[in-house]
């Protein structure tokens, strides 16, 4: 089929999430203070995290283990809070400033302006700790506005795990409570670590997080590269206080499932996560940690180029959002290839689009027919002049 609309999965009108039902038409509006597309919506109330024969829900239940082990089933866990917050909750509550880059429209998708689809799962930490929940991990899917390569999607799964100490746990340790947690979150991350990897090189870098301090990301050694596989650090006392833990210190940490299920399994690219062709869904079944996924043959790439002046709106994201929209999964990686400005003072950009399926090789006619839909759209929603 020639016409890409054909292709696309038909979009449903209202899913049930956690028992509500949600409509399309709430999520996704034609409206200034929205930019969630379809092909976002089309992933809410999917779940993978919730099915135990996906890579996802059979890491998600082996990390679990541990922490059922380790800390005798003192851990509450939530698989199914709404990915739907307020702004406050995915930001304000833990402390992201006013002008964070986060918070943009082009890095975060707003239902409307005061409401978001979660970008971590950090966004329910303060009404947990308010219900009074003090050992807890938080699964769900999480959404940000990115550029497109194998290991970057808009849509991924994150675990948050948050731990509160009282008084009496570091006193006796005769250590200050945020050297005492800082230390205990670092044994408890490098204790799942070789639970799940065996032994793996890995290391501690320091970072910035708002609602941690200090903060931290682990990194571990897969394939000749070091890969970032979560953050966390001692909570800022400013969230406890606000929510009833005034004297307490707390760790947080916010690991990527994927990342971690990429490293386990063997998957080569992000996109497979979302695949429902049995050549992958068969390889993967419940409790099964070791399997490694052995890849279907790999279809050849095709590469198509696209020059055009931008203007000052003009960002990556956008550009993602306009190809994801039309070419779906079948796009593997959008680059910037070439980067000049003229004496005039205008900017063109040249990029490199890879399609390729993971299920089947493209006929030059379809694509043919989606770069063309990429160009007339990138003219049309993005005010740039094509080259
Ligand atoms: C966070 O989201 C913090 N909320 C984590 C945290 C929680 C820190 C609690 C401190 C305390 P970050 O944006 O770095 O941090 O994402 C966390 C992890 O999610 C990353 O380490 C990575 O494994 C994964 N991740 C981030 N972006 C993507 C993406 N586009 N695709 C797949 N995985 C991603
Ligand atoms: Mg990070």
């Amino acid at each position: 089929p020639s016409n890409p609309k054909t292709w696309r999965r038909p979009v449903i009108s209202a899913l049930e999430l956690g028992g509500v039902k949600i409509a399309r038409d709430d999520v996704v509006r034609d409206d200034p203070t929205n930019n969630v597309p379809d092909t976002i919506f089309s992933k809410l109330g999917l779940q993978l995290h919730r099915r135990d024969q996906h890579p996802l829900g059979i890491l998600k239940n082996t990390i679990y283990d541990y922490f059922d082990t380790n800390y005798s089933n003192k851990f509450d866990k939530f698989d199914e809070l709404c990915p739907i917050v307020s702004v406050k909750q995915n930001f304000d509550d833990v402390l992201v400033p006013a002008d964070h880059v986060s918070r943009s429209y082009n890095d975060t998708y707003y239902v409307d302006s005061q409401t978001v689809l979660r970008c971590h799962t950090s966004a329910h930490q303060a009404e947990l700790l308010r219900k009074g929940h003090t050992h807890f991990l938080v699964t769900g899917d999480v959404y940000r506005r990115d550029s497109i390569d194998s290991t970057h999607y808009p849509v991924f799964h994150q675990m948050e795990g948050f731990r509160v100490f009282s008084p009496d746990e570091w006193e006796a340790s005769g250590v200050d409570g945020t050297s005492f947690a800082a230390e205990d979150l670092k044994k408890c991350l490098e204790g799942l670590a070789t639970h799940l990897f065996g032994a793996v090189e890995m290391r501690w870098v320091d970072t910035y997080f708002p609602f941690t301090n200090p903060s931290f990301e682990l990194e571990i050694y897969f394939q000749e590269k070091w890969l970032e596989v979560l953050g966390c650090g001692v909570t800022e006392q400013e969230i406890l206080k606000r929510n009833g833990k005034l004297n307490n210190v707390a760790w947080a940490f916010g690991l990527g499932l994927e990342r971690l299920a990429m490293v386990l399994f063997d998957i080569p690219d992000i996109r497979l996560f979302w695949s429902n062709d049995e050549r992958f869904t068969s390889q993967f079944s419940k409790g099964q940690l070791g399997i490694k996924f052995k890849t279907f043959s790999k279809y050849p790439p095709c590469y198509k180029d696209m020059s055009f002046w931008i203007n000052e709106s003009f960002t990556e994201n956008n550009l993602c959002e306009v190809v994801r929209g039309i070419a779906g999964d079948l796009v593997e990686e959008v680059s910037l290839i070439d980067n000049f400005t003229n004496k005039k003072g205008m900017t063109s950009h040249c990029y490199r689009i890879a399609y390729r399926s993971m299920e089947r090789s493209l006929t030059d006619e379809e694509i043919n027919g989606l770069q063309m839909s990429v160009r007339e759209q990138v003219q049309s929603k993005l005010n740039v002049v094509l080259r």
